[in-house]
């Protein structure tokens, strides 16, 4: 088994999901040699066979079929790529639920209740807009998407980082993103959410509004997957074992705080390092920091659906949390990095449509639009036949390409007077429920009401965020709406279209969302260094920093060895000052040094630049004499 083979499966955590994808793990040695797909020794993969007398050489031969076999299998290799989400990340982990989860007032699904299991989870994160190959910090929406490996069946929550989505309709789908892709006549622009059709859909479609704001807020430029919540952002439904139906909505909270990069950062790291989110979160989970989040869920008893200002089926609407209090419930962690994009965050899928016992829709009426595009967009991404819950699977459900299961069953119908596979009782299935009505294509009343809720989100935020549309914005805020035409050349209206209610709510702003405990785990901190550098300076901090859970990076004029004050061998310099740049760390150290070490910094554009760029973006910079900041800006 090669080294690289055995790393991986080292890393492994036991779960269930991880067992099942090791038995399809190729563990071939290099060493055993290559062949074609028919399992035969390939002795050239270089020359295509041809005809030669020695001297001249002819054509390519057809008949080498080796050679067509590798040109046409990399001629196949791609797949459809997402329609929208197509580029993402994702890791391996497992959920609990806490003991007494007050989950098990409203469901009794044991996933979310039964404290002894461990489930295992697949995650996926994604931007919206992009395509595969696009940038990570791009403003836009991110997926959340999480797969529960449940002994009942597979459960997803297909969610994002935000808790209200644009349109109320699953109807609606196409026409937003249509507008948010890049532009039909020119496919301009890429990764980019804020442009002109977009700008005027949602200039015309009011009950963007409250979405919108959030788009255009920092949320849209996470500084990393691990710092962002999750929504489920539709309603869903729990059975309680009384028989009892609740509404629910489902919000991951990040260990970390939800965190965000600014502006300038995103614009710079979308060239410098387009991978720079995927890249965290293979970096923090194999430097022993994997990412946890807390689940929580919010509640609404049947009989009280009517007894808000809002439907509580409207995904354009959260549920504030002075009202319908979060309830923690478990926790997820991701604990394992994948071993093939391809083949499992390329090829994974999430269904809303995919719940378990205990777990069951509302009538939202995204959500119902959405439990019929994931499988139908997945006929076309990925076939049929990819499914693999950890949980027995018995069906009749048969036949087509990629069927790899031997269903050694002589039947394939129901019934069967061999009783295989009856429905049982104890399976899925909803509460009965009275429906009725006129057909015809209507929304409730409350779901016209579209900015209340906008402006409340404008009103929590500490900092006004930039670039709205103000079309709709005279609708949420004057003052902002003036700010934001007058920066864009807009006109500026005398008078709001509606005055604000001037009310705030918790949970809204991002800076309700800091750790519970202060923490530097799993922040890069660029220590920078150059030959005459103090070398107890710099290891002392590098393993203060390393003991509280920080990643430091030595970085230097060149990469290797760097040699200390007093002529030792030194450090061994992880990257080169031209290789990076201060938008990748989050923080800034520099020791001390010689004489020939301060001028080394101070002469060093590149450097200068790094300071200068991490001060502007507000971070924490640190330096010890020579490496004292004064140094290199006062004369
Ligand atoms: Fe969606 C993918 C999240 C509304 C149709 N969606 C997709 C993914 C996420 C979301 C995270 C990526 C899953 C992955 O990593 O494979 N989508 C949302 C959220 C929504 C939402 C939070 C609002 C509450 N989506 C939505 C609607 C429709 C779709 C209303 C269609 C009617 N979404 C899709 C899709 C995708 C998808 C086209 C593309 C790839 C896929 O499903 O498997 O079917």
């Amino acid at each position: 088994m090669s080294t690289v083979i055995q790393q991986a499966f080292t890393s492994m955590t036991s779960n269930a999901k991880i067992a099942d994808l090791k038995r399809d793990t190729v563990t071939l040695s290099p060493a055993s040699g290559l062949t074609t797909d028919h399992g035969v020794l390939v002795s050239d993969t270089d020359n295509w066979l041809r005809a030669s007398d020695g001297n001249t050489i002819g054509p390519a031969l057809l008949e080498d079929q080796t050679a067509r076999e590798k040109i046409h299998r990399f001629d196949h290799e791609r797949i459809p790529e997402r329609v929208v989400h197509a580029r993402g990340a994702g890791a391996h982990g497992y959920f609990r639920a806490f003991e007494n989860s007050p989950a098990s007032k409203y469901t009794y699904a044991p996933v979310l209740t039964d404290s002894s299991r461990t489930t295992p989870v697949f995650v996926r994160f994604s931007t919206v807009q992009g395509s595969r190959g696009s940038a990570d910090t791009v403003r836009d929406v991110r997926g959340f998407a999480v797969k529960m490996y449940t002994d009942e069946g597979n459960w997803d929550i297909v969610g994002n980082n935000i808790p209200v989505f644009f349109i109320q309709d699953a109807i609606k789908f196409p026409d937003i993103i249509h507008a948010v892709k890049p532009e039909p006549h020119n496919e301009v622009p890429q990764g980019q959410s804020a442009h002109n059709s977009f700008w005027d859909f949602v200039g015309l479609q009011p009950e963007t509004a409250h979405m919108t704001c959030w788009v255009m807020s920092d949320r849209a430029i996470p500084r990393s997957y691990r710092m962002m919540q999750g929504f489920g952002v539709n309603t869903y439904t729990l059975i309680n074992s009384s028989g009892e139906r609740f509404f629910v909505k489902f919000h991951w909270q990040p260990e970390l705080g939800v965190h965000s990069l600014v502006w300038d950062e995103a614009l710079k790291i979308a060239g410098q390092d387009p991978d720079f989110h995927r890249k965290d979160l293979e970096e923090a989970i194999n430097n022993g920091a994997p990412p946890k989040w807390t689940l929580a869920i919010q509640i609404i008893a049947e009989k009280d659906e009517h007894n808000f200002e809002f439907d509580i089926l409207d995904a354009t609407k959260v549920w504030p949390i002075e009202l319908v209090p979060l309830q923690e419930v478990g926790e997820l962690v991701l604990n394992k990095t994948v071993d093939e994009y391809f083949s499992e965050t390329e090829q994974v899928a999430f269904r809303t449509s995919h719940v378990v016992p205990r777990i069951g829709f509302s009538d939202d009426p995204l959500l119902q639009g959405r439990n019929f595009s994931y499988f139908d967009t997945q006929i076309t991404r990925l076939g049929i036949n990819w499914e693999q819950p950890v949980c027995p699977v018995l069906n009749f459900q048969r036949d087509r390409q990629h069927q790899s299961h031997i269903n050694a069953c002589p039947v394939n119908y129901w019934p069967n007077r061999k009783g295989i596979a009856p429905p049982v009782p104890v399976g899925h299935q909803d509460l009965p429920q009275k429906v009725a009505g006129i057909k015809q294509r209507v929304r409730s009343p409350k779901f016209q009401e579209h900015f209340n809720q906008a402006q409340t989100f404008v009103n929590s935020l500490t900092l006004h965020a930039h670039e709205r549309a103000h079309l709709l914005l005279n609708n949420i805020d004057f003052d902002l709406t003036k700010e934001v035409a007058n920066n864009v050349g807009g006109l500026i209206p005398d008078t709001p279209a509606r005055p604000n209610h001037g009310k705030k709510a918790a949970g809204l702003s991002q800076l309700d969302f800091v750790p519970k405990q202060p923490t530097i785990k799993s922040r890069r901190i660029a220590i920078l260094v150059a030959d005459g550098f103090n070398s107890s300076d710099a290891t002392v901090m590098k393993t203060v920093l390393k003991a509280g859970g920080a990643v430091p990076f030595i970085i230097a004029p060149r990469r290797g060895q760097i040699t200390t004050s007093s002529g030792g061998e030194g450090v061994f310099a992880d990257h080169h000052f031209e290789g990076q740049r201060s938008t990748m760390y989050d923080a800034l150290y520099i020791p001390g040094g010689n004489e020939l070490f301060g001028k080394t910094l101070r002469q060093n554009g590149r450097v200068v630049h790094w300071i200068a760029e991490a001060f502007a973006h507000c971070k924490a910079i640190a330096g010890i004499g020579e490496g004292g900041v004064r140094v290199f800006f006062v004369p």
